[in-house]
């Protein structure tokens, strides 16, 4: 079934003159006709979000957190439409689909009830006739633009919290996966929030209305999910008018395997860490070290678990593996194997696209990979782990480090003292030690360190984010 749908803007469904089509990339069927904003909407939606915010900043907080668990209700009610939309639009097993639109759903229920809980302080004066109170306000209009790897989740962990916060909100959802997104406004709209609060810019066009959101000085405030190349752009633009801005981008996660590790349980943390989404997540493995002494036996046993991995069409029983994106995301995987091929690489498992009409690429594991080849460096972005040799823990530390990113590093070992050096020393905001899966703890800060980004998501740290401090000195 193709979906039609407009722009929603002050309340309102505005249509559009042009339209761009949405294609699910398992078979390149058109499952959707979106209306494609320009910057004239973008600014409609600036002036919306703009005189709204005055009342909602003062609408009290208990009545804000009611409509967020109003919009959380409807969310789970209509859990499983949204996830077969979000694998349509996107590709990733249903399952997955699903356990994705009720993470996303569960950032909607913490910050319903952290919009009761944001409290100023009072702070002791020098003087007897005077007091000092620290408010916390929220920071204004937020431009959220979300990514397409997870096209629930984004735009709910920035979403919910700015609304928590007080401020209104537009956003614009990556233009590969705008169904979901659409889908979550309705029922955000279902669930009463009033006109301007929320509204919603879909484009095919994301430079030109993008220009707008962060140049326009109402906007005070942008949080980005995507690549690091176009966060920069963002943070640049955002300096002219001071925004604040949060930005979520890029990763190159190591993941260690040292000799005293569990084997079979650090087979499991890579398949899991590295091939969920198709490897399409900013904190999946990119790199996997294993200590020289059991590189051969864990290559073995990777391989094989890894030549298991169904792949297809998300809709299907069994499958774990969906497509990739689109074409371009297939080619930038195909480049990297190649290029680490020709440079003396080996495939141990899969290697190649697969031969459908749908973007798949076989879940692949590389051997004999060194840091001259570019999957070495550069964000793959795709299924495919290279494995990496090393002999010693200061030597892995430093080479793990050795990357501008800094979002999640993984180790395996369980030696208590080697636990505590590398967990202080990994330069990377989230690190799972025996664990692959640290992301899915929703009251966790999510954020990286360097070139992976600003500020945090989730939890009480993903309110700062929307949040001004105003300190008031008070003389009598
Ligand atoms: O990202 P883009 P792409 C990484 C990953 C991937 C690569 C490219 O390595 O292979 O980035 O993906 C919007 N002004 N990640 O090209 O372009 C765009 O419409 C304003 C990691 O899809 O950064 C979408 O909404 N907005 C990442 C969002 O930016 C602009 C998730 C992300 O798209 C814009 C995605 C502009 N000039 C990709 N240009 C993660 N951190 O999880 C694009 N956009």
């Amino acid at each position: 079934m193709t979906r039609k749908s407009n722009l929603y803007l002050g309340g309102s469904w505005v249509p559009t003159d042009r339209h761009f089509s949405v294609s699910d990339p398992a078979n390149h069927r058109v499952v959707g006709s979106v209306a494609d904003a320009d910057p004239t909407h973008a600014i409609r939606a600036i002036e919306a979000a703009h005189s709204a915010f005055a009342e909602w900043s003062k609408t009290p907080a208990p009545q804000r957190s009611a409509l967020l668990y109003k919009w959380h209700r409807l969310i789970l009610d209509h859990c499983d439409e949204i996830a077969s939309l979000l694998t349509s639009e996107m590709g990733k097993p249903l399952p997955e689909a699903k356990g994705e639109v009720v993470f996303a759903a569960n950032f909607v229920l913490w910050y319903a009830e952290e919009a009761k809980r944001i409290n100023g302080e009072t702070l002791p004066a020098n003087e007897r006739n005077k007091r000092i109170t620290v408010l916390r306000q929220p920071v204004g209009v937020v431009a959220a633009i979300t990514p397409w790897n997870f096209p629930a989740a984004m735009v709910t962990r920035k979403v919910a919290p700015a609304l928590a916060a007080g401020c209104t909100v537009i956003l614009k959802p990556a233009e590969q996966t705008p169904l979901t997104a659409i889908r979550l406004i309705e029922l955000a709209e279902q669930a009463g929030f009033p006109p301007g609060v929320l509204n919603l810019l879909t484009t095919s066009d994301p430079a030109a209305v993008g220009d707008v959101l962060t140049t326009d000085a109402r906007v005070r405030k942008i949080t980005f999910t995507g690549s690091t190349e176009v966060g920069k752009l963002l943070y640049r633009k955002a300096a002219d008018s001071v925004k604040r801005i949060s930005l979520e981008l890029g990763g190159h996660a190591p993941f260690i395997v040292f000799e005293d590790a569990d084997l079979d349980q650090a087979v499991t943390g890579v398949i899991l860490s590295k091939y969920r989404n198709a490897g399409q997540t900013c904190i999946c493995t990119n790199r996997v070290y294993v200590q020289s002494s059991i590189a051969e036996r864990f290559a073995e046993k990777l391989a094989g678990a890894v030549g298991k991995l169904q792949v297809g069409d998300g809709r299907l029983e069994g499958v774990q593996i969906g497509p990739l994106i689109d074409e371009r995301a297939l080619e930038k995987v195909e480049r990297h194997v190649e290029d680490a091929l020709s440079k003396g690489a080996t495939v141990l498992s899969g290697g190649s696209r697969v031969d459908s009409p749908g973007y798949f690429f076989q879940p692949t594991v590389l051997g004999g990979v060194t840091e001259s080849m570019q999957i070495a460096t550069e964000e793959t972005f795709g299924p495919v782990a290279p494995i990496f040799t090393f002999e010693s823990e200061g030597e892995v530390l430093a080479r793990a480090n050795d990357t501008p990113y800094g979002l999640a590093a993984y180790f395996y070992t369980r030696e208590i003292g080697r636990i505590t050096r590398m967990q202080e020393g990994l330069d990377y905001g989230i690190i799972g030690v025996n664990d692959p899966a640290p992301s899915l703890a929703i009251q966790a800060p999510f954020g990286g360190f360097k070139e992976s980004g600003l500020a945090r998501e989730g939890g009480k740290y993903g309110l700062d984010a929307f949040l001004e401090t105003k300190y008031i000195s008070l003389a009598f």
